[in-house]
């Protein structure tokens, strides 16, 4: 944003609502609040007053509240102002339109946070983190995206570029020595440190897995013979009639999606059509595409009727099944036949459950969570969880340092190693902010919502 302008957004969501807040931030605003508060002094800092708002033509718009933080102490790292207003839309609009009429202009979509990045307030993936935090469907993606706004990725990220800033200095004062001179008890150290470092990176770029998960849930699918009671899982599962159930085999036919929550997890829940080894027409398209779905889905939710004889899967599904990627659902546990099931996927836990009594679901819902969470589908809450930009970076910074050990190995040209330092260093800068490209930064925080 250009030096000066004053930027001004809705804050809290469009419509009706008890208190709305609009944002303003620049240098404008201690004068504004002078002005359309009729202040004659300036505003106590950071303390919420009420008042009354007058437009530009003298009248009085709202009551509201109102807070004025100084730049030292503001989100935006500028002179801030924040305006509580009923949440009548009318009522922001002719505030909104009265605060452009003096001087501020529409805020882009993200421009407060990168106003705070910009600053220094904070660094590029605690402003990432903000989106995330607003973002976040579940208590997991919540709790990682707050680890992250209080800077544990950026601490992370220094402390590996102090460890490669040691190597760098080591190897610069090495730089005139033939390499006959260098001492191998350093160099085997240097080596290692640059190796671990490597390896360091690697695990946490492989973290950006879990992020499609922690944000978009956990893509569960439920599968079983025909008749197993699938869509009647479903149904008790979400607490209404969503899917149609009959005793008629083959009543599914379509894919049914659905989000639930167990624990802290949010899980996107598909209910499909019945496989079995020996079908034909119609039917067996039904069975490919559920093979298809099977194929992207996160996590397995096998139902059996546990009063009836184990069902014959295709081939295809069987090997999709793992003790960490699947769990083995014995309904009917009513029905007088009802036996436990141990013999099919043995490997996989196993719950056992009555849709029509509703005995066995809370249980359900807590085994489930607990693989999820054992069976490091998700990582436990320590875990940081990088995005796609920064296990890229992580990456780029990666490659840079196994290309300084294969010098350092074949005794090259120290000058080369510490050029691939530097750029791994440079790479690691990037997942906290050194971004020149006003570009990515656009797209980054074009991401995010107006206001913020
Ligand atoms: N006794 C008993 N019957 C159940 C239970 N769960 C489901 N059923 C019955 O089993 C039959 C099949 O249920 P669905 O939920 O349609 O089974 P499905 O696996 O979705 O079947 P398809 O869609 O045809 O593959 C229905 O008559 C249900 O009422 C249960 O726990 N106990
Ligand atoms: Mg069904």
């Amino acid at each position: 944003m250009p030096l000066g302008e004053t930027i001004v957004a809705l804050a809290s969501p469009p419509g009706e609502s008890a208190i709305a807040l609009i944002r303003v931030s620049g240098p404008l605003c201690e004068h504004l609040a002078q002005q359309v508060f009729a202040l004659t002094s300036s505003p106590r800092e950071r303390y919420a007053t009420l008042g009354y708002y007058r437009g530009l033509s003298g009248e009085q718009i709202d009551q509201v509240v109102y807070l004025l933080y100084p730049q030292e102490t503001s989100f935006t790292g500028e002179p801030m102002l924040e305006i509580f207003p009923h949440g009548n839309p009318l009522i922001v609009q002719l505030l909104m339109e009265d605060l452009v009429a003096r001087g501020c202009r529409f805020a882009e979509p993200g421009e407060f946070t990168r106003t705070a990045f910009v600053a220094g307030k904070i660094d590029l993936a605690q402003a990432e983190a903000v989106a995330d935090l607003i973002h976040a469907r579940s208590s997991k993606a919540l709790r990682n995206a707050k680890k992250q706004l209080s800077g544990a990725l950026g601490k992370a990220v220094n402390e590996f570029s102090e460890s490669l800033l040691e190597a760098i200095a080591w190897t610069e004062a090495y730089i005139d020595f033939p390499e006959e001179d260098l001492p191998e008890e350093d160099v085997q150290r240097l080596l290692k440190r640059i190796e671990d470092l490597a390896s360091t990176l690697e695990t946490l770029a492989q973290t950006s897995r879990y992020r499609r998960l922690l944000n978009e849930g956990v893509q569960s699918i439920i599968v079983g013979a025909p008749n197993a009671g699938k869509s009647s899982f479903l149904n008790a599962l979400l607490g209404e009639e969503r899917a149609l159930v009959s005793d008629i085999p083959g009543t599914t036919r379509d894919f049914i999606s659905e989000r639930i929550m167990a624990g802290p997890y949010c899980i996107n829940i598909v209910d499909t059509a019945g496989l079995h080894d020996e079908s034909s027409g119609l039917e067996r398209l039904g069975i490919e595409k559920t093979l298809e779905k099977m194929k992207s889905a996160d996590f397995f939710l096998v139902v059996i009727d546990s009063a009836n004889a184990l069902p014959d899967l295709p081939e295809e599904a069987w090997h999709l099944f793992k003790p960490t990627n699947t769990l083995v659902v014995e309904n009917k546990t009513d029905l007088e036949g009802s036996a436990i099931c141990s013999t099919f996927l043995p490997d996989c836990p196993h719950v056992r459950i009555s849709v029509k009594t509703g005995e066995g679901l809370n249980a359900f819902r807590e085994t489930l969570a607990k693989t999820l969470e054992s069976d490091c589908i998700i990582p436990d809450s320590d875990t940081l969880v990088v995005n796609t930009r920064h296990a890229t970076a992580l990456r780029e910074a990666k490659a840079a340092l196994e290309s300084a050990a294969q010098h350092l190995r074949q005794g090259l040209s120290q000058e080369l190693m510490a050029c691939e330092l530097r750029e791994a260093l440079e790479a690691l800068g990037a997942i906290v902010g050194k971004v020149d490209n006003e570009a990515i930064l656009d797209k980054l925080f074009g991401e995010f919502c107006i206001g913020k």
